[in-house]
């Protein structure tokens, strides 16, 4: 087993990642960038490393300084947590050969799942259902029309170098295509250097399930069931729960079994996510792979009892989880508690927390890296807080989530907890039925306010 552990990153999954290493035994080393001097991961940690100035390119994304500061603390292997260098392909090949072993996926995974219709392509010859549409890449503007035709519209186009929601369009008509197709290619060129695109079916109004996968590295994967994603604003998810209200226990077991088929395939290590789109008729098709913990992980471990960072290392380490694969018998929700304000466009709010009280009790769990008088610095993502709650049933979690909303305090910046607690009063909400376009016609502005 490793002896000391090297955490790439900030905030909460930091912290996150420093509670296992405690709990297995393993030294920590924090990393830190100038607006993180009074962060809890740099106090939590065994030791720390400043690694440069506030912005993310000085800090957190400088692959020499960590690579320094992993070899002047003697680390034996680096977490990279999710966002920043989870899925930088280079950073994962140079912490191989600095010896430094990377808890995460291969540079190869990286790259291969990286480029969107690449993973694409191996997943068709996994033998995982995907979505109608161009054979790989588009060599032009005319084949895009022409394959368009074919399928019929409505279509998307998509950058290859994507993900995640950047460098697409929909497209309805032929008119339209033109436009769409130099917006998009002009967009990717900007973003990511590459204008390659391909093209899909749009699948009109749907879920986004994704299925926990753990792979050995060897062809061996199992699976943790699935997490409903579908509450996302401009790609941004806002809840998470799982079991999915849309999931049968007929169509868990299929998308499970195509996500092994995915990851073997592969011969994926470590964990990851399949992410898919499933239909109004319970048709599935694979989206995007994911090469690293996701921020929603925690209602996997709620409802399965695993500890997903701990079977990380230890599959890094050569002792991967057990072959079997894991249904939720109970149910959890998550909802993200962003430093944004919900009436104005979620517009960033950072500041100092003057005031803060956490709920606690029965079924709730809050992973956060704030505390009374911190300061959220305006460089990073504004989650400040992941409220998971776990219950017996779907409104068992809806009534407690409501409570633990409730108690939440947090003065001095304005916080997602205001939209948080009038979506869980939502009819259509607790029916559990809607789509990824529900946040579109979602009136924001007379949000609750706190008691
Ligand atoms: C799609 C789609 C419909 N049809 N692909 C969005 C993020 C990126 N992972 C792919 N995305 C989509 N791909 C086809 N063929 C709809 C989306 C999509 C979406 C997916 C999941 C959650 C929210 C979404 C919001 C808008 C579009």
């Amino acid at each position: 087993m490793f002896k000391k552990i090297l955490i790439a990153n900030r905030g909460e999954i930091a912290l996150r990642i420093i509670r296992t290493c405690r709990e297995m035994g393993i030294k920590t080393v924090a990393v830190y960038s100038v607006a993180d001097k009074e962060s809890l991961h740099v106090r939590f940690a065994d030791e720390a490393v400043c690694i440069g100035a506030a912005s993310s390119a000085d800090s957190y994304l400088n692959i020499p300084r960590i690579i320094a500061a992993a070899e002047i603390t003697n680390a034996d292997a680096i977490h990279p947590g999710y966002g920043f260098l989870s899925e930088n392909a280079e950073f994962s090949a140079i912490c191989e050969e600095y010896g430094i072993k990377f808890i995460g996926a291969s540079a190869d995974a990286i790259n291969a799942m990286g480029d969107k219709a690449t993973a694409k392509d191996y997943m068709k010859k996994a033998g995982v259902p995907v979505v109608p549409g161009s054979q790989g890449l588009l060599s032009s503007l005319d084949e895009g029309i022409k394959v368009a035709e074919e399928i019929g519209y409505p279509v998307i186009i998509k950058a290859t170098a994507g993900g995640g929601g950047r460098g697409m369009r929909i497209i309805n008509n032929k008119e339209t295509f033109k436009k769409a197709w130099d917006d998009a290619r002009r967009e990717s060129k900007a973003a990511f250097g590459n204008d390659a695109m391909y093209l899909e079916k749009f699948v009109v109004e749907p879920r986004h399930v994704e299925i926990q996968v753990f792979g050995d590295g060897k062809g061996g994967a199992c699976h943790l069931s699935e997490r409903d994603c579908t509450i996302q604003r401009r790609h941004q998810k806002l809840v998470e729960e799982t079991p999915s209200p849309v999931l049968t226990t007929e169509l868990r077991d299929e998308m499970g079994q195509a996500a092994l088929a995915a990851t073997a395939f592969i011969n994926y290590e470590g964990a990851g996510t399949i992410e898919f789109l499933v239909d109004k008729f319970g048709k599935f098709y694979f989206m995007e792979m994911n090469t690293r913990i996701q921020v929603e992980h925690p209602i996997t471990e709620e409802v399965t009892g695993f500890d997903l960072v701990k079977e990380q290392i230890k599959t890094a380490a050569g002792i991967p989880i057990s072959g079997r694969n894991y249904y939720p018998k109970k149910y959890a929700m998550e909802c993200r508690i962003n430093a944004e304000d919900p009436a104005k466009d979620f517009r960033p709010s950072p500041g100092k927390i003057t005031q803060l009280h956490v709920p606690g009790g029965h079924g709730v769990r809050v992973d956060t890296h704030v505390y009374a008088g911190y300061v959220i610095p305006p460089f990073y993502d504004s989650m400040i807080a992941k409220l998971i709650v776990t219950g017996q049933s779907r409104e068992e979690v809806i009534v407690r989530m409501k409570r633990a909303l409730d108690e939440f305090v947090i003065e001095g910046v304005k916080t997602t907890i205001p939209f948080h607690r009038k979506l869980m009063d939502d009819e259509q909400f607790n029916k559990g039925i809607f789509t990824t376009k529900f946040l579109e016609t979602f009136d924001f502005s007379d949000l609750p306010k706190s008691i």
